[in-house]
């Protein structure tokens, strides 16, 4: 097995990592062999020095595995990192990177500025190294994970050290050609659950075995189950529910696996297996430790960057259409909502306000300009909002002064030397090229000329797929490739209805493989393009992403219709969006395409109400369904949207805590509750953060809801009752009556609440409440996140926030509820105060004799009356008191105490 492992101790990092390399014995890598299929690579060569490994694998035996899909690569480098500098410039030891590419050709791979990474530096290595089979373990201590190469026939494995689970294996040949790649890894059947491989409307939120993902951004209607839409996201997180020997042992240990390609492919979920066939770049792939949900997420957006940071006023209630006539009647939609006292943060206008579909030009009749103009600036000065879309083609016009601006500084994409010629709804258009920085300041330069007539506050960007109207006919091999992925579920040629996978985009760039890159750059422009405008937190809603859009952009989740079946689906779209790093995100309420009905209208507001990004939006043609049509939908409304602007101070400290460490808004059940396994497939409900349970009405005619309850106390958020009480958690019937929609606090958390308003600069305005929900031992915690809402930078080291702790023990001399201020240079310029707080979950065996209220030590209010207005009453039948008329500032550390 020859000499000494030529590597060395090298680099920093070793002073405080051992990092062992140990010869494996040589039947490790037999046992493999059996399951082996013919072809396949084997290794020559290896070679390593700090956390990194490489080595060189060579085509084994003959050329000709799939040999109708092309000739077999000879050489591969593989290169494994244990430890990998991050795209903000810390290091991790959570993440392990193996990437596996043709030794002799350079390959396509996600540019750097896309997803900021570290260089791929590989080892030279010594041809003389021997072509003797070496098995090699990459493992450092303090890594969880393990990564073992095998080699001969070549095999990987990747592990977990803690618990010895393998996580992934290649139990197949590995296949590498010029387009096609295949790569399958085994998976414990009975013990993995997988969630992500977007997009795709499903129907489960948990993948379903003998399933394909395809992944080729598409405008196909997300009405349609099981196709390749809009986005393409090759991550997935798996939660094993056991350690491999133990039932039920272990459960609860989650990890993510990222291919970082933007090649279209098919990923087949076997249960026992998982196959990707790639049509090209590399693999490349990161693997994420975990071993909790939101530490695979935080992991995973420390690699693809963190959610943007989403402006207050986003978190308000939208409402658009496609089909909005004229300025009339965007007026009559603003007023309708006044009328009915029905909280409206932001009017939309769909393609109908463009002059013949124009992007940056106004319809001269139907939508004026100067009228336009008063109507927004009548929305800002009610505290409102107005966003437009704009979509990617411009239309090929010789009188458009977009169009001419765009030909004379040549920003279009091209194809056979000359700009590829679509058709979208303004008829012929060019698509700027977003992969040309000229590009990108051109869209810059128009966005900021259309403000200066229009000032809007945010914009959608649709058809960024990009979708086109005509199918272009192929012009060479790349419009072709020889494995067909399952475009569209029948296999329909990679050009249908988009560019041409032949046009050529910057940099001599092939469309090819940066077509699933297309509404990732728009949105990153567009959002650059508001940012330089308006100097403040940009809003951008996108329909098509790709890994690390959440750093630019919110995303709804396209054309959905007004079924039942769609209301439910939504809340897996919305789930995995959170996995993606995308957790702005919301479904169109009460449904795009079709005509909706009362009920199921009523029902999906009640759900929307708090979905993160919460849009009511209809297609042309369809019945209207602005919320205040029917009576019954304007009450749940009221009452839903109600609740979700009192919530306003915890969902956007939800969104401080997704930009800080990736944290879903919107959150499987899972996330929190790891080891319980009954949570794994509930996907008719969902958490907000980590304390608010919703558990939405999603079938007709129903007034009672079947909800799964996790371990715990559950406090209703609608009459602060306690619902449900469980050790082990839990199926419960709740009521549902036509109006209500049930969320739950969970025992343990502390709310950070204010009264609703028909705006959130309105709501903003209101006095504080913490609600303090008690958990079994008397105890809870929760935090407040503030800012203007509008900076651009979120808790960033010259902006003003501040972020504040609760938490709340009880004890033998009552229940106190402490204030930690970790920074605070918002506050204090400003009266934002805590005017009240309530406790849910007291339990006092025998009712205190008199009760009281400490403010910082001092007794401020017993039962009897208070010296300084404050208000304190109890309930021991409902377990809940209040203490009332408090004005405790909330930059200021407290402590109060009730006894
Ligand atoms: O070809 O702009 O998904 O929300 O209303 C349809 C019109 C184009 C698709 C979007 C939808 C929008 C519609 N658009």
């Amino acid at each position: 097995m020859g000499s000494a492992p030529p590597w060395t101790a090298a680099g920093t990092r070793v002073a405080f990592l051992l990092l062992l390399f140990l010869l494996a014995v040589p039947w490790l890598g037999g046992a493999a062999t059996a399951q082996q299929a013919a072809g396949g690579y084997r290794v020559v060569s290896v070679a390593g020095a700090g956390g990194l490994l490489s080595a060189r694998l060579e085509l084994a035996g003959e050329d000709g595995h799939k040999a109708e899909l092309g000739p077999d690569v000879q050489n591969l480098s593989l290169t494994a990192r244990q430890l990998d500098v991050l795209w903000a410039g810390l290091e991790t030891d959570n993440r392990l990177h193996v990437r596996i590419t043709d030794a002799d050709h350079p390959r396509w791979e996600v540019p750097q500025d896309v997803i900021p990474r570290k260089a791929p530096s590989d080892i030279v290595l010594d041809a003389g190294t021997g072509a003797s089979p070496i098995s090699r373990v990459l493992s450092a201590a303090t890594s969880d994970l393990t990564f073992t190469l095998h080699a001969s026939p070549f095999r990987f494995t990747v592990s977990r050290r803690s618990t010895g689970d393998v996580l992934f294996d290649t139990s197949q040949a590995l296949v590498f050609k010029d387009r096609y790649l295949e790569l399958t890894t085994a998976l414990p059947a009975g013990r993995a659950s997988l969630y992500g491989l977007g997009e795709h409307t499903k129907r489960t939120f948990r993948l379903q075995r003998n399933d394909t993902f395809t992944l080729w951004n598409a405008d196909i209607a997300a009405s349609n189950v099981d196709l390749n839409l809009y986005g393409s996201h090759p991550f997935y997180l798996d939660v094993r529910s056991a350690s491999p020997g133990g039932a039920g042992a272990g459960a609860g240990a989650a990890h993510g696996v990222l291919l970082l390609n933007s090649n279209g492919m098919d990923i087949e979920y076997g249960g026992s297996y998982l196959t990707y066939k790639v049509i090209g770049g590399v693999l490349d792939f990161y693997f994420f430790a975990g071993p909790a949900p939101l530490d695979v997420v935080d992991q995973y957006t420390q690699l693809i960057g963190r959610p943007t940071p989403m402006p207050y006023w986003s978190f308000g209630f939208h409402q658009c259409r496609y089909g909005y006539k004229n300025l009339a009647d965007l007026e009559g939609v603003v007023a309708g909502y006044a009328k009915a006292r029905i909280p409206l943060e932001v009017m939309w206008t769909d393609i109908d306000y463009m002059d013949a579909f124009k992007d940056f030009t106004l319809d001269p009749v139907n939508f004026p300009a100067g009228p336009m103009r008063q109507f927004v600036d009548r929305l800002h000065r009610n505290g409102q909002k107005y966003v437009v879309i704009i979509d990617p083609g411009i239309n090929v016009n010789e009188t458009y002064g977009t169009y001419v601006r765009g030909m004379q500084q040549d920003v279009f994409l091209k194809r056979n030397g000359s700009n590829y010629l679509g058709k979208v709804w303004p008829g012929y258009v060019y698509f700027p090229d977003f992969l040309n920085p000229r590009a990108a300041a051109f869209w810059a330069r128009e966005i900021a000329l259309f403000r200066r007539t229009l000032p809007v506050d945010g914009l959608w960007i649709d058809m960024n797929e990009i979708s086109n109207f005509i199918d272009p006919p192929p012009m060479n091999a790349l419009d072709d490739p020889p494995y067909r992925i399952n475009n569209s579920g029948v296999h329909r040629p990679i050009n249908n209805k988009t560019v041409p996978a032949s046009a050529v985009l910057y940099g001599g760039v092939r469309e090819y493989d940066a077509h699933n890159l297309y509404g990732f750059l728009e949105a990153r422009a567009t959002h650059d393009a508001l940012l330089a405008d308006t100097g403040r937190r940009p809003f951008v809603l996108s329909r098509s992403t790709f890994v690390g859009s959440g750093r630019y952009t919110a995303h709804w989740t396209g054309d959905n219709m007004a079924t039942w079946d769609d209301l439910r689906y939504s809340i897996n779209t919305m789930l995995s969006f959170g996995l993606f790093g995308i957790p702005m995100v919301g479904a169109d309420i009460c449904g795009f395409g079709g005509n909706t009905t009362e009920e199921l209208c009523s029902r999906w507001i009640q759900l929307g109400a708090f979905y993160p990004f919460a849009r009511d939006h209809s297609a042309i043609g369809t019945v209207r369904r602005e919320l205040y049509l029917w009576e019954s939908v304007a009450r749940s409304a009221r009452k839903a949207l109600g609740l979700r602007y009192r919530l306003l101070p915890y969902m956007y400290t939800l969104m401080h805590e997704a930009h800080t460490t990736g944290a879903p808004i919107a959150r499987p059940l899972f996330f929190c509750y790891p080891k319980d396994v009954s949570t794994y497939g509930v996907d008719r409900q969902f958490l907000l953060g980590r304390g608010v349970l919703v558990s939405p009405v999603l079938e007709p005619g129903a007034t009672t809801v079947d909800a799964y309850f996790p371990a715990g106390r559950w406090f209703s958020l609608f009459d602060y009752s306690l619902a449900v009480a469980t050790a082990t958690g839990k199926r419960v019937t709740l009521l549902a009556p036509a109006d209500t929609v049930n969320v739950h606090v969970a025992g343990g958390t502390i709310l950070p609440l204010q009264l609703p308003g028909l705006t959130t600069s309105r709501a903003r305005q209101t006095v504080f409440h913490l609600l303090v929900a008690l958990g079994e031992d008397g105890s809870a915690s929760g935090e407040l996140f503030l800012d203007d809402g509008e900076s651009p930078e979120m808790a960033g080291p010259r902006g003003k926030w501040a972020l504040v702790r609760f938490s709340c023990a009880t004890g033998r001399g009552g229940v106190t509820v402490r204030s930690r201020v970790v920074h605070n240079s918002y506050g204090p310029s400003r009266k934002l105060v805590i005017g009240k707080v309530v406790f849910l979950g007291l339990h006092s065996p025998s009712p205190p004799r008199e009760f009281a209220v400490y403010v910082n030590g001092v007794r401020t209010a017993n039962s009897t009356g208070s010296a300084q207005g404050h208000g304190y009453r109890r309930s021991e039948a409902l377990g809940a008191a209040q203490v009332a008329g408090l004005s405790l500032p909330v930059g200021k550390e407290f402590e109060l105490k009730v006894v």
